[in-house]
């Protein structure tokens, strides 16, 4: 049935999918549809069902369907999706994510993570009058021109550093060094850093596989940023409220950027993402500022409907603590396996975020990350796939642990991976 559809899909969508990484080339074989999903469960078009570690690549924090975020989602179908037409939701959804996030005084909404981010970049170059941005291999920042260079996410599976169509110009100003390299930023700063208008950067990357930043690499930037007249700016899209109820930047980072870009969960599962930061650099954002921004349904009802559900019902029984014990159980556990039978595959994870790196050595960067085994990261994919389990089809990827997730789905996976090893 999937090759069926997927035959379709090729006529009708370029790929058969709307974003690349769903089409399977990271992993081979046919990719799955999905027709529903409850919970930590996805249901597939011919009937399989799935426990679901991808969790639309974050988004789905309370996992699918959950009750409260349906329920307000309808409710505001019912009145009217989106009128082009400021509304009272998205004035209290802003004051929200502003009384959350510390550092961030205002907040604009947009559709997605890439606008989000190209946002954040032009409003750092009309702040500072300058050209030139600071990004790191193997971060993935959404499609605008300016990030589409020695990308991760779905760019890195494809095996290109930057896209076909973009143009020398526009990355011209881009520069790129390795993430975690404090050293290379400096050389970066020593010799562009009256130029440069905006280190960007993944606080946690999770588009090369989750790779956490190594001390003081943050704390580096920041300090290199403010000495050179450079903003931070800390692109949050999957980071933003997945690690606990703010940002990761906040919480865990321990910088305060300049400019914040989220997404994913704070949009419950609808395109909502946003960009925000200090009232000194917001108040340049059109109409009051000269840097142009706009979006026909940036701040739709349905939207904020659903983002507002998902941080009352995280506010009001916060998971991150089970979602982490959660986390760290099933990468114990995948760690220990592959090493008692001798499989070069680890599991690196932070909360309840996690990727199975196929080799031995710790991850710190895209080159590290570029040394893994896809064929072995394949063949394991498809044994947890062939055993009910969905996890990122792709090693570039991290997989995420819902509120909805269980010690069982835990114990699930765990058995599905013992038994996809001793079949490889
Ligand atoms: P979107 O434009 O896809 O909403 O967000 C772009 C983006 C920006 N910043 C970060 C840190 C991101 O991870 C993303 C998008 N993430 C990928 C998954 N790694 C989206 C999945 C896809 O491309 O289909």
């Amino acid at each position: 049935m999937h090759d069926e559809l997927f035959k379709r899909a090729r006529k009708a969508i370029p790929g058969g999918v709307n974003s690349p990484v769903r089409a399977f080339n990271g992993v081979g074989g046919t990719p799955v549809f999905v027709e529903s999903g409850k919970g930590a469960k996805i249901f597939a078009a011919d009937g399989r069902a799935f426990t679901d570690y991808c969790c639309s690549w974050g988004a789905m924090i309370l996992g699918h369907a959950n009750p409260s975020v349906s329920r307000a989602v309808a409710a505001r179908a019912r009145l009217g999706t989106t009128f082009g037409i400021a509304t009272p939701d998205e004035v209290r959804f802003a004051e929200k994510l502003v009384s959350l996030v510390p550092g961030m005084d205002m907040v604009r909404a947009v559709n997605s993570g890439t606008e989000a981010v190209m946002t954040a970049v032009r409003l750092a170059r009309g702040a500072t009058g300058r050209d030139m941005i600071l990004k790191f291999d193997g971060c993935y920042h959404g499609h605008s021109d300016a990030m589409l260079v020695k990308s991760g996410s779905g760019v890195l599976t494809m095996g290109a550093s930057s896209s076909a169509g973009v143009t020398k110009g526009a990355v011209a100003d881009t520069l790129v060094a390795p993430y975690n390299d404090l050293a290379a930023a400096e050389a970066a700063f020593a010799r562009h850093g009256a130029d440069i208008a905006a280190v960007v950067v993944e606080p946690i990357a999770g588009n090369m596989g989750l790779v956490p930043p190594v001390p003081g690499f943050l704390k580096g930037l920041r300090a290199l940023a403010s000495r050179h007249g450079a903003l931070l700016v800390c692109d949050e899209v999957i980071a933003g409220f997945r690690f606990g109820f703010s940002s990761y930047s906040s919480l865990y980072g321990g910088v305060s950027p300049d400019i914040i870009t989220l997404g994913k969960v704070i949009g419950g599962g609808l395109p909502l993402a946003a960009v925000g930061g200090k009232r000194k650099w917001m108040r340049l954002l059109a109409p009051d500022g000269p840097v142009y921004q706009a979006g026909t349904l940036s701040g739709n009802p349905l939207a904020v409907a659903a983002g507002l559900a998902t941080l009352d019902a995280l506010e009001a029984d916060p998971p991150y603590a089970r979602m982490a014990a959660l986390g760290k159980a099933l990468a114990d556990g995948v760690s220990a396996a592959a090493a008692e039978r001798g499989v070069p595959a680890f599991c690196q994870s932070f909360g309840g975020v996690f990727t199975i790196f196929c080799r031995e050595e710790p991850v710190r960067s895209l080159a590290d990350a570029r040394r893994c085994d896809t064929a072995l990261y394949s063949r394991i994919f498809h044994g947890l796939l062939a055993r009910g389990v969905y996890t990122a089809p792709s090693q570039f990827e991290c997989n995420f642990v819902s509120a909805a997730h269980t010690e069982r789905d835990v114990d699930a996976f765990l058995s599905a991976f013992g038994k996809t090893l001793r079949c490889l």
